[in-house]
């Protein structure tokens, strides 16, 4: 298979609230050098073409475009000497949200939790995974039955105008977006990362013109808390195109395959004609910071049944934190993927 990724991603690493403390986050570069290692025998590198900038505002709001471009200069001119910028008040309920001029302020507007900020090169590297998005996605429009993005950082957490989750600009919507506006019909997201995927859901909520998907755990539990109901199926001519399947701490196999069977069956009956895969691996038994219990040759499968769904394949990496397995387990997709026709 064709996968698109660069090193450009490498010196983006954000500090991360966790439990109490600052941390380097968990979404680290060294996931990405597994990957490749791993995926190196069986798959052909490429670089990815340069950004075409409009296809950002597409998705994501120009306001917001704006702050994340310049976040970082005026995170050092007001006099800020840390090495992320992180905001640490929202417009949490009931109170006002008109856009704030500081920074501080802008940070917490623009953004729905401290589980990541900005570095000087975080608009540098998310601006680069976009485009590993939109390389992959034109390559499958050229008539590759499936190409895969080493997307670094991840983007299925970012909303129009909201970073969080490790994630800035959302690339699975990108090449959502991008499809649709070269002449794709009805496009299906499938979003098989352990969390919600929040940010997909706010983009696409009000519309049938791309399904949403996603199996992944509950939200009364498990970030992003607020967001991937399975009452929430869309609004206005967009109900019933948004499926959340949220499933228990500990899910296994068992149970998670049966999600994605219904998940599969629900995304073919819609007339979907070109699939994007928000592949997150953090459902992984050893993943540190989720809860679910996939194995890899689990992975295998998940592959194999993708296959089967037999449409043209966007395959963009999400999360996935037990950084010594993610590389097989994301090998152990896209292997099973080829097997699986
Ligand atoms: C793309 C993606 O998978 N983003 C996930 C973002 C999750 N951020 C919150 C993580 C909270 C982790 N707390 C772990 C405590 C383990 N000691
Ligand atoms: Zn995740």
């Amino acid at each position: 298979m064709l996968i698109f990724t660069s090193d450009i991603h490498r010196q983006h690493h954000s500090a991360e609230l966790d439990g109490g403390r600052l941390i380097p986050s968990w979404e680290c570069p060294e996931r990405v050098d597994v990957t490749e290692a791993a995926l190196s025998d069986a798959h052909e590198f490429r670089l990815p073409n340069k950004l075409s900038y409009s296809i950002l505002e597409r998705v994501h709001t120009p306001q917001y475009l704006d702050f994340l471009a310049n976040a970082w200069t005026r995170w050092v001119d007001s006099g800020k000497t840390a090495p992320t910028a992180m905001g640490f008040c929202w417009p949490a309920r009931p109170l006002s949200e008109k856009p704030p001029n500081s920074i501080d302020g802008a940070l917490g507007y623009y953004s729905s939790g401290a589980d990541c900020g900005i570095t000087k090169v975080t608009w540098r590297a998310a601006t680069e995974s976009a485009a590993i998005a939109q390389s992959v996605t034109t390559s499958v429009l050229g008539g590759e039955r499936a190409a895969f993005g080493l997307c670094r950082p991840p983007g299925h957490h970012a909303t129009s105008d909201q970073f969080g989750g490790y994630c800035y600009l959302n690339n699975a919507a990108i090449a959502a977006q991008q499809l649709r506006d070269t002449g794709t019909g009805r496009v299906g997201i499938l979003d098989i990362d352990y969390h919600h995927g929040n940010g997909t859901q706010q983009i696409f909520y009000a519309r049938d013109d791309v399904v949403f998907c996603s199996i992944h755990a509950d939200p009364t539990f498990e970030f992003p808390y607020f967001s991937g109901h399975a009452d929430e199926r869309g609004v206005g001519p967009g109900e019933g195109f948004n499926l959340n399947y949220p499933l228990p701490a500990g899910t296994g196999f068992g149970s998670w395959s049966g999600a994605l069977q219904d998940a599969v069956a629900q995304l073919t009956g819609l007339d979907v004609e070109v699939l994007v895969v928000s592949l997150g691996v953090d459902t992984f038994e050893d993943d540190p910071i989720s809860s679910f219990g996939l194995t890899t040759p689990d992975f295998g499968e998940i592959g194999r049944r993708l296959a089967q769904i037999n449409l043209p394949t966007v395959f963009i990496l999400e999360g996935g934190y037990a950084v010594e397995a993610m590389g097989g387990n994301v090998a152990a997709v896209l292997n099973g993927f080829e097997q699986g026709g």
